[in-house]
C-alpha cells in the first residue's frame, strides 16, 4: 500500500493527469475505485471526498484533495524529485494559462463534444450520433490548430520538459488519435502530433496510458 492515493479509473483523461504527475515526479501511488460504478460518484460516501461528485480524488496521509491541478501542484510540492512547474515566472505563468484553458475550452471542446460523442454516445440505438460529431468537427480543427501555434517551439508548451500543462493536454490527444478522424485531425496539426509523439517516449506514457487505448493499439 503506497502512502498516495489517487481515486479514479485509468480512462478518465483528469485522473491520467494526475498519475503523470506521480509518474514524473517519481511517486507511488495507488489507483483505486470501490464502487459499482461511476453512478456512485454522486453518492455518498465519494460525495464528503469531492463535493461535485468527480474524479480524481487524493487522499495522502488523511489529507483529502481533489480537482487534478491542485493535486498535481500539491503532488509536486510534497515530494522530492524533478519539479512539474517551470522556476521562471513568466514561463510557469504560461503553464497556468495552459491549465485554465484547458478547463475551459481544450477539454470541453474536444472531450466532451467530440471524444465523448464516439465512446459514450448515449443515442437510442448506442451509435455515434454523426450529426453531432460533425457539428463539432469544425472547433474541434479550430482548437487543434491554436494548439499546433503554441506548440510551435515545442515540444511541449515551455519547450524541452513537459510540465504540468502538458499532463493536461496528452490525455485529449491520445484520445483524438484513437478517433476515426484522428489521422486527419493530427496530420493538420503537426505540432501536436510532435507532442504526442514526444510524450510518448516517456515512462510515464506507457505507465498511464488507458486499457481502452492499449487494445486500439
Ligand atoms: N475539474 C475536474 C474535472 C474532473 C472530471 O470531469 N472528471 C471526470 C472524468 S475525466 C468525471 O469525474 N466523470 C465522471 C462523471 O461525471 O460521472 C478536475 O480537474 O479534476
Amino acid at each position: 500500500m503506497s502512502e498516495l492515493e489517487i481515486i479514479g479509473v485509468d480512462m478518465s483523461t483528469f485522473v491520467r493527469s494526475v498519475r503523470l504527475a506521480c509518474h514524473e515526479k517519481g511517486v507511488d501511488y495507488d489507483l483505486t475505485f470501490n464502487y459499482a460504478g461511476m453512478e456512485d460518484l454522486r453518492k455518498e460516501p465519494h460525495l464528503a471526498l469531492h463535493p461535485f461528485g468527480r474524479i480524481p480524488v487524493m487522499r495522502h496521509d488523511g489529507f483529502v484533495l481533489c480537482e487534478a491541478s491542485a493535486i498535481c501542484r500539491y503532488i509536486d510540492d510534497s515530494f522530492n524529485g524533478p519539479a512539474l512547474v517551470p522556476g521562471e515566472r513568466r514561463q510557469a505563468a504560461i503553464m497556468e494559462q495552459w491549465i485554465s484553458s484547458n478547463a475551459d475550452y481544450v477539454a470541453p471542446r474536444l472531450t466532451r463534444n467530440y471524444i465523448l460523442k464516439y465512446a459514450f454516445p448515449r443515442t437510442e440505438d448506442g451509435k455515434p450520433d454523426m450529426e453531432l460529431i460533425n457539428a463539432a468537427l469544425p472547433t474541434v480543427r479550430d482548437t487543434l490548430n491554436t494548439l499546433n501555434t503554441a506548440l510551435e517551439d515545442g515540444p511541449y508548451f515551455l519547450g524541452e520538459t513537459p510540465y504540468i500543462a502538458d499532463f493536461f493536454l496528452l490525455p485529449i490527444i491520445d484520445y483524438v488519435a484513437a478517433m476515426p478522424e484522428g489521422p486527419e485531425l493530427l496530420g493538420a496539426a503537426p505540432n501536436v502530433a510532435r507532442f504526442r509523439d514526444a510524450f510518448s517516449k516517456r515512462e510515464s506514457y506507457s505507465a498511464t496510458l488507458p486499457d481502452m487505448l492499449k487494445q486500439a493499439a
